[in-house]
C-alpha cells in the first residue's frame, strides 16, 4: 500500500487545492492522510512517521512557503522515515520566474516542485514514476483497501 501524507504548511488556510489532490490521489488508489490547512513541519513529520509514508506532499498558496519550509528536509532526515518530498501551489511572491522558484525549493531538499497550474494527474504520474509503481499497482492498493 502506498501511503501519502498531504497538507498545507504554516499558517496557510487555502483548502481547495489539497481537497482536490486528496480526491484524485484516493481515486488513483493511494492511501492518503490529509492533515488539512495550517499544518506545522512537526505535524507533517509525526503523521508521516505514524503511517510510514512513502511521500509527503506539501501545499502552500499564500506566499510564505520559503519561510515555512526552511529546515523541513533536515527535520525529515532526523525522523525514522525517508519519504519523497513534493511541494506545490503558489510558491513564489510576485513575478519571480518559476525556474528560480523551483531551484529554491530543490535546494531546500524537495524532490519535485510543482506550480499552481499543476493538474493532479501530473502529481500522480510523478509519484508512480518516483516510487516505480505501475498504474495497476496503485489500482490494486485501492481494491485491497476497499475490500
Ligand atoms: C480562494 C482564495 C482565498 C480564500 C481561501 C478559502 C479557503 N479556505 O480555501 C481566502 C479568501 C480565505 C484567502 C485568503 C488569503 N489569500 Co488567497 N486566494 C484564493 C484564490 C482566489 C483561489 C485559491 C484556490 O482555491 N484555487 C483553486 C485550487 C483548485 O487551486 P490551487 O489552490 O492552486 O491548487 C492546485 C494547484 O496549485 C496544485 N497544488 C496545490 N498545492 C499542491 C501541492 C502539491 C504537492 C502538488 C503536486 C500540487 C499542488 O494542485 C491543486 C489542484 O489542481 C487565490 C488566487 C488564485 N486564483 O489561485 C488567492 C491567493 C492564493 N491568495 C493570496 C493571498 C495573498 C491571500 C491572503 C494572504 C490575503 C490576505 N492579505 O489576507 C490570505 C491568506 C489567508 C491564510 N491564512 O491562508 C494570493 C497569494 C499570493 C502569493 N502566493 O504570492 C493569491 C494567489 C491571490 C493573488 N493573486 O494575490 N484566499
Amino acid at each position: 500500500m502506498t501511503h501519502v501524507v498531504l497538507g498545507v504548511i504554516g499558517s496557510d488556510a487555502h483548502v481547495v487545492g489539497i481537497t482536490i489532490l486528496e480526491q484524485a490521489l484516493t481515486a488513483a488508489g493511494f492511501e492518503v492522510t490529509n492533515l488539512g490547512v495550517q499544518t506545522s513541519q512537526e505535524e507533517f513529520v509525526t503523521a508521516a512517521e505514524d503511517v510510514d509514508a512513502d511521500a509527503i506532499l506539501v501545499s502552500s498558496l499564500y506566499g510564505h512557503a520559503e519561510q515555512d519550509c526552511r529546515g523541513f528536509k533536515q527535520r525529515v532526515e532526523e525522523s525514522t522515515i525517508d519519504p519523497l518530498l513534493y511541494i506545490g501551489g503558489n510558491l513564489s511572491v510576485g513575478q519571480e520566474p518559476f525556474v528560480e522558484t523551483r531551484e529554491t525549493f530543490r535546494n531546500f531538499g524537495f524532490d519535485r516542485v510543482f506550480d499552481s497550474e499543476t493538474d493532479p494527474e501530473d502529481a500522480i504520474a510523478a509519484l508512480r514514476e518516483d516510487l516505480s509503481m505501475s498504474e495497476h499497482q496503485s489500482d490494486t492498493c485501492r481494491k485491497i483497501s476497499s475490500s
